[in-house]
């Protein structure tokens, strides 16, 4: 049994194959100036402190033949996927499917909505187009990760509070063990982040677990993995 250190307790990795990394939304439209995070009115270089940590995970799990599930957040070109109650949403700046510097907002295939290079999908891996900020809704992630007998999440990405707890929250209900990965997530607001990892935390892990990447990492070298598959 390998376990990672973890809050509450230890999280029991299940047998390879079984655990993927899902990273959500590391898109330039909410990392680089003039995307939708920028047109929010938020600081987005806060979360340029995450990247070299998700590469870390990103690396591990592709050396390990692991599964890797990206997800962008965007709408179709004419936004019929698009609620007016999101279309709306917002400060003075630009809006979904409005003309930025990086191309119209949140919209697939536009420059701004490309995963940033860093961390950009090596062929093979999936990238999940997801109209809402949880990574299940109207996507056919549920039905993948079934396929594939994947029943653990590692929870990674943008923004914590947003996206991330939204997917984490969607994924616990459908039965999914999930671990928020601590500094591999970020958000606009420090104190956003902090509440959101002890609100999934709290209870008992009431929806789920939460650790540091170090704590992943020294358990996913190669020889453990190709140990326990043999
Ligand atoms: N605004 C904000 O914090 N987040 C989003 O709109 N989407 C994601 O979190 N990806």
């Amino acid at each position: 049994m390998v376990l990672i250190s973890a809050q509450p307790y230890d999280y029991e990795l299940p047998p390879p194959g079984c655990l993927a990394l899902i990273i959500i939304d590391m898109q330039r439209d909410f990392m680089e100036p003039g995307g939708f995070g920028d047109a929010l009115g938020n600081n987005v270089a806060l979360l340029q402190a995450i990247v070299p940590t998700l590469k870390q995970l990103l690396d591990a799990f592709r050396v390990n033949g692991l599964p890797v599930f990206h997800t962008i957040e965007c709408h179709r070109p004419d936004l019929s996927d698009c609620p007016p109650s999101k279309l709306n949403r917002g400060g003075e700046g630009l809006k979904i499917g409005d003309r930025g510097p990086m191309g119209r907002i949140l919209v697939v295939g536009e420059p701004g909505n490309a995963i940033i290079p860093e961390l950009a999908p090596l062929p093979g891996e999936t990238v999940i187009e997801k109209p809402g900020k949880g990574a299940f809704c109207r996507t056919n992630l549920e039905a993948l990760l079934q396929e594939k007998g994947i029943t653990h999440l590692l929870i990674t990405g943008v923004t914590t509070e947003v996206c991330v707890q939204t997917t984490m929250r969607e994924a616990n209900d459908r039965g999914f063990e999930c671990l928020m990965v601590e500094d591999a997530t970020e958000s606009y607001f420090p104190e956003f982040k902090q509440a959101t990892l002890e609100m999934v935390r709290a209870q008992g892990g009431i929806l789920g677990w939460t650790a540091p990447a170090e704590n992943i990492l020294s358990k996913l070298s190669k020889p453990t993995s190709v140990e326990s598959r043999t």
